[in-house]
């Protein structure tokens, strides 16, 4: 095998066990529905072999199906997660043999494949990519899903740097074009192309994720009771929810306290906010005088580089993340303290934009001009719109194969169970 290959089985097997950790748990956990805004574990878990079967093995390769029959179960649009526990899943044993099969098969293609092949989904091993990613989406989604459970055991605990005060608050961003997207990234997903040029002002930029400390002060001073911070729709929400802090926080006396896989504790002032939705993002930043930057403000001031005037896929360059740079896979189970990444910094200075939480920019989820839906229209396309919020960066819980400068994700602008904060920008006073 070339070392292509290697480096995807050597995917292949992370994202499993990966998998496998968050289903160890018993039957029950996993076949419950915890929220209804999730699907059962064990849906997730047969859903991503299903995905590998309906992808590597009948698409790529001309392969037979191996159970058509379930198909309909775990296509994730005909049914929605609320449902998902009253269908006729594979129980948490059948899911394990079920993804194990499809998976010997998989290898079996890999190791056929010709890498540089005419067929797009074989060409660079796209396919691999895409289900490699798709994977560990999931797997994100899952912890997600064990969070709002309640349930312990996946706290883990791994050493972080520790934060640094000092710096400057903004960065400044100068006036002129940038390349957003990419034309080069082979396992790039079709919303990140094509790579266009795009024409910006000059604005600031926070230079790191709004805290907690922060954060909390906006609700001490009033800010979730104050309309004029809200937009109209998100003051509605407001209304409607009764929302008044992020989710997981809980009020003790004077002090705040979060509720972290199944423990209570004091919340960290020093980490970024997570947990909160984009009306809330917008209304904080109303109240501290900006604005969420756009995508287009978050791509430039995170990937461009404006001296070899070219994009990266890191802040820092072109090397893989590494835990000097950047708090991904969930290594710990919580963002980094601020300023924990000097290394992480990109070419404007900003710093914890990749990692540690996802951030609410201010756009919605739309196509870049000249966008080809590829491979199908159900991952990107029928999501474009005035629907869903571009969230970029990757949280604590993304993998490095589904994070880099130009990976856009999206979700409801009401979602706060995803790991999600946010930063802040305004435009230059002229
Ligand atoms: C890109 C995270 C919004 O979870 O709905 C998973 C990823 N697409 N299966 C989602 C995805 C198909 C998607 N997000
Ligand atoms: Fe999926």
């Amino acid at each position: 095998m070339n070392d292509i290959k290697e480096r995807i089985a050597a995917e292949l097997l992370a994202v499993r066990d990966r998998s496998l950790a968050y289903t160890e748990a018993e039957d029950d956990l996993l076949v419950r529905q915890h929220s209804p805004l999730m699907s059962p574990l064990v849906w997730d878990l047969a859903h991503v072999g299903n995905y590998e079967e309906l992808w590597v093995l009948r698409a790529a390769a001309g392969i037979e199906p191996i159970r058509p029959e379930i198909d309909d179960i775990y296509d994730a649009f005909k049914h929605p997660r609320k449902d998902r526990p009253t269908l006729p899943l594979l129980g948490p044993a059948e899911a394990r043999r079920y993804i194990e099969g499809v998976r010997g098969r998989v290898l079996d293609v890999l190791d056929a494949i010709d890498l540089e092949g005419a067929d797009p989904l074989h060409r660079d091993g796209f396919v691999f990519g895409l289900v490699i990613q798709h994977e560990h989406q999931h797997d994100e989604t899952m912890l997600a899903t064990l969070q709002l459970s309640g349930q312990p055991g996946l706290v883990r605990e791994g050493d972080l740097p520790q934060g640094r005060t000092g710096g400057p608050e903004e960065m400044y961003v100068p006036a002129g074009p940038f390349m957003m997207g990419t034309a080069t990234l082979a396992w790039a997903y079709d919303n990140e192309r094509p790579a266009h040029q795009v024409d910006l002002p000059a604005y600031w930029i926070d230079r790191l994720p709004v805290g907690n400390r922060a954060y909390a002060a906006f609700i001490e001073e009033g800010g979730y009771d104050d309309p004029r911070w809200w937009s109209a729709e998100g003051w509605q929400w407001r209304q409607r929810s009764g929302v008044s802090a992020p989710l997981f926080w809980v009020r003790d006396g004077d002090g705040w306290w979060r509720r972290r896989f199944g423990r209570t504790e004091p919340v960290p002032m020093d980490e970024p906010v997570q947990h909160v939705s984009w009306y809330e993002a917008d209304a904080y930043a109303r109240w501290a005088g900006k604005r969420l930057p756009t995508e287009a403000e978050w791509e430039k001031a995170c990937g461009w580089d404006p001296r070899a005037r070219r994009a990266r896929r890191y802040p820092w360059g072109e090397e893989a993340p590494d835990p000097a740079r950047a708090n991904l896979g969930h290594r710990a189970a919580r963002p980094a303290p601020l300023g924990a990444y000097p290394a992480g910094a990109s070419a404007y200075g900003a710093e914890q934009m990749v990692g540690d939480v996802w951030e609410w920019t201010g756009s919605w989820f739309q196509p870049y001009p000249g966008f080809r839906a590829f491979p199908y229209k159900e991952y990107s396309e029928v999501f474009f719109g005035q629907e869903y919020r571009v969230l970029r960066g990757g949280s604590w819980a993304a993998d490095p194969a589904a994070v880099r400068t130009t990976f856009r994700n999206w979700d409801y602008p009401i979602r706060r169970q995803i790991f999600t904060g946010f930063r802040c920008a305004r435009s230059e006073l002229v």
